[in-house]
């Protein structure tokens, strides 16, 4: 992917058995919502209009048509023989392991993911990104989950902006406080533990950063 054209953004949608048993369906246009902010950003920032892509890994082939449809003004890059290969009554044959190895290895090649993080196929294409980019933090919208791996860490948030509660299920939360975040319901709000007062409840969610715990890396 390195020859082929830059920046793209990178769709994974998840569909088939994954829907209304782990994850909920999205359409299309809610991927597409945040693909589009990312390129009016990235056009900003490089002070030129760009070309827009779009690569889709996904288990939903028509996904592919209803994405060259509907998005003219995108390229969209897709294997749709490999998106028939991800059906259920194929997926353990080795041409559809070939073909997941493949998305995911696209996935991680991309400048910004769009997808649901309640696939394991979309974090692995975020984890091999940091290793591609050394911190690709940012480099995402999940549409479900907050990114986790089993057994990590608890997931902590930093608070850079007061608030006092509104609502009933809300908490206050101060400058510095430290947050045990359990999910972000992406209607401006996240729910979480503040670990100083012990309240668990909600907060706006623009009002923390990430708590990255940073560790050297020293050359071997
Ligand atoms: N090629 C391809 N296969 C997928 C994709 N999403 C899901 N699959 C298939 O579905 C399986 C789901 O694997 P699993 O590890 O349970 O991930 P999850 O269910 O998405 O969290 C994968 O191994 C693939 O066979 C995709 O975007 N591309
Ligand atoms: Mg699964």
């Amino acid at each position: 992917m390195h020859a082929n054209p830059r920046p793209v953004v990178g769709l994974q949608i998840r569909r088939t058995d994954k829907i209304g048993t782990e994850a909920a369906f999205h359409a299309l246009s809610e991927y597409m919502k945040w693909t589009e902010h990312w390129f009016k950003i990235e056009a900003a920032r490089r002070g030129a209009p760009l070309q827009k892509r779009v690569f889709i890994a996904t288990d939903d082939p028509t996904v592919v048509t209803e994405a060259k449809e509907k998005y003219k003004d995108y390229e969209v890059y897709a294997d749709v023989g490999i998106a028939a290969s991800a059906q259920m009554s194929n997926r353990y044959t080795d041409a559809s392991l070939l073909g997941v190895i493949t998305d995911i290895r696209m996935l991680s090649q991309c400048d910004y993911l769009v997808c649901t993080f309640s696939s394991q196929v979309c974090r692995m294409g975020y984890e091999l990104m940091q290793v591609l980019r050394g911190d690709a933090g940012h480099r995402f919208h999940s549409l479900d989950d907050l990114y986790y791996y089993g057994g990590q860490h608890a997931h902590e948030q930093i608070v850079v902006e007061a608030y006092t509660w509104e609502t009933p299920g809300e908490i206050d939360i101060e400058v510095g406080d430290v947050i045990g975040v359990a999910g972000n319901h992406w209607n401006g709000f996240s729910k979480g533990t503040n670990r100083r007062t012990g309240q668990v409840g909600l907060y706006p969610s623009y009002k923390v950063r990430e708590n990255w715990r940073i560790v050297d890396f020293p050359p071997m």
